[in-house]
């Protein structure tokens, strides 16, 4: 099993059989309200007919084309309504079918945009320290996650990284941005140029908010001065919005609610709902029409792609939930739901070994202390508790994550945050 304790799991199994809206069912038929949209992805809550019936009709019209030299015309529709909610001049977007595909796609993306401009010794790429851009070589190389990597050998050459930007000292219980640390952009500047020197590299990729680390919010000015010193230095910027991307920040992407624009985003996760697996990169039009454009003519110009890019059935599903977002308004809801997150997750300061709390959009995190000698076990153990009380929680190490569908309501918001509460004060 991905990402799980195997032995622990299976002597002790948790088995989820259905869902609709806002909750779970288990294998015992207790209802669980999902704090955490499955895993960051089920913006729209479970099960909604208008997705599984578009899914039902595409399974039967065409249900497989080979996107080789071969087209459907699903996939050029889904792209069309990505690319509308995405910034103005992003507007080329190449399919894959996770996050982690999206991803490595995306640095192959740059690295032969660079090379098609005679730049081809910019192949430096750099990351952020705790930052998750999935399991694939490229993502775990460029990613911030030390168990993600230690046993996986030499990984990519030439990748080097950002600090990352969590700091209890300064900033913690912030509420949305924190104040402090800005300044850590600079050293993209004064230590990763200054050390490779700034031709040689390809590009930067950050999480605007990193999820799966814990939530960890971008300082106010932060992602502004990234922006400035790729653009000073000619390094493409790369937002990994697989887990912002689709309102969880209360926009359609989290480019537009800080009203920083990068270059290429990657997407996955919420474009459809999590129903059927789709991903993607969103590139600036004129990356494309390098790329494109240079090669000689009636060849292909990117050798890269997969067998299900643009899976008809994933394109189908894309379509039918970026439909219900907009009739939904669903990306405004998560912007006007959010201040009574806000206020739910903060009402937990002062509980037993509460070291932080934080929030921005409809993403949150409380951070526990860990045990002596033992980290991840208190985190664990919450988590275990929160399920046994009805809600589904996410843990990272001693941190439990909340990221919710966007059509919770307030009921419900109350009722995950007096859950955790009831928890942390019975430990
Ligand atoms: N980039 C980001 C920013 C992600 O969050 C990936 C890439 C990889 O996506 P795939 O589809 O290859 O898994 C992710 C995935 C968690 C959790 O609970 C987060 C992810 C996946 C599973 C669990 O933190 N994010």
């Amino acid at each position: 099993m991905p990402f799980t304790a195997n032995r622990q799991f299976k002597a002790s199994p948790r088995i989820l059989v259905s869902a609709q809206d806002m909750h779970y069912t288990s294998e015992d038929g207790r209802k669980i309200l999902d704090g955490t949209a499955g895993l960051w992805c089920v913006n729209a809550g479970h099960c909604r007919p208008r997705i599984v019936q578009a899914i039902q009709r595409q399974a039967q019209t065409l249900d497989y084309s080979p996107l080789f030299q071969m087209g459907h015309p699903g996939e050029f529709r889904a792209a069309g309504l990505i690319s509308d909610l995405a910034p103005e001049g992003l507007d080329r977007v190449f399919f894959a079918n996770s996050g982690s595909e999206a991803v490595d796609t995306a640095l192959k993306i740059v690295l032969a945009y660079h090379r098609t401009r005679g730049e081809g010794h910019r192949t430096v790429l750099i990351g952020r320290e705790r930052g998750y851009h999935g399991v694939g070589f490229g993502g775990i190389s460029v990613g911030g996650i030390p168990a993600n990597r230690k046993v996986f050998g030499s990984l990519l050459p030439r990748v080097d990284h950002l600090p990352h930007t969590h700091n209890l000292e300064r900033n913690a219980f912030s509420r949305g941005q924190p104040q402090w640390g800005a300044h850590l952009a600079d050293e993209l500047e004064t230590r990763l140029i200054a050390l490779h020197d700034a031709s040689n590299i390809a590009a930067v990729i950050v999480e605007p908010v990193a999820g799966s680390t814990g939530v960890l919010v971008p300082p106010r000015g932060y992602l502004e001065r990234l922006r400035e010193i790729c653009d000073k230095h000619g390094l493409l910027l790369i937002f990994d919005e697989v887990i912002t991307g689709f309102g969880r920040t209360g926009r359609a992407f989290a480019a537009e609610t800080f009203g920083v624009v990068p270059d290429l985003i990657t997407f996955a996760k919420g474009v459809t709902n999590a129903t059927v697996p789709l991903a993607g990169v969103i590139a600036r039009r004129d990356i494309y029409d390098t790329i494109v454009n240079q090669a000689p003519p009636d060849t292909v110009e990117l050798f890269h792609g997969y067998t299900y890019s643009g899976h008809p059935l994933a394109t189908a599903a894309a379509e039918a939930t970026l439909a219900l977002y907009h009739e939904e308004r669903l990306f405004e809801r998560a912007r006007t739901i959010a201040p009574r997150f806000e206020s739910a997750l903060h009402s937990l300061k002062g509980l037993p070994h509460v070291v932080d709390v934080r929030n921005f959009g409809l993403m949150g995190a409380i951070e526990l202390e860990p045990m002596p000698g033992k980290p991840g076990t208190r985190g664990f153990q919450a988590f275990l508790q929160c399920l046994a009380k009805g809600i589904l929680v996410r843990v990272t190490g001693d941190i439990l994550a909340l990221s919710p569908p966007l059509i919770i309501s307030e009921s419900q918001i109350d009722e995950l945050a007096d859950t955790i509460g009831s928890v942390l004060r019975q430990a």
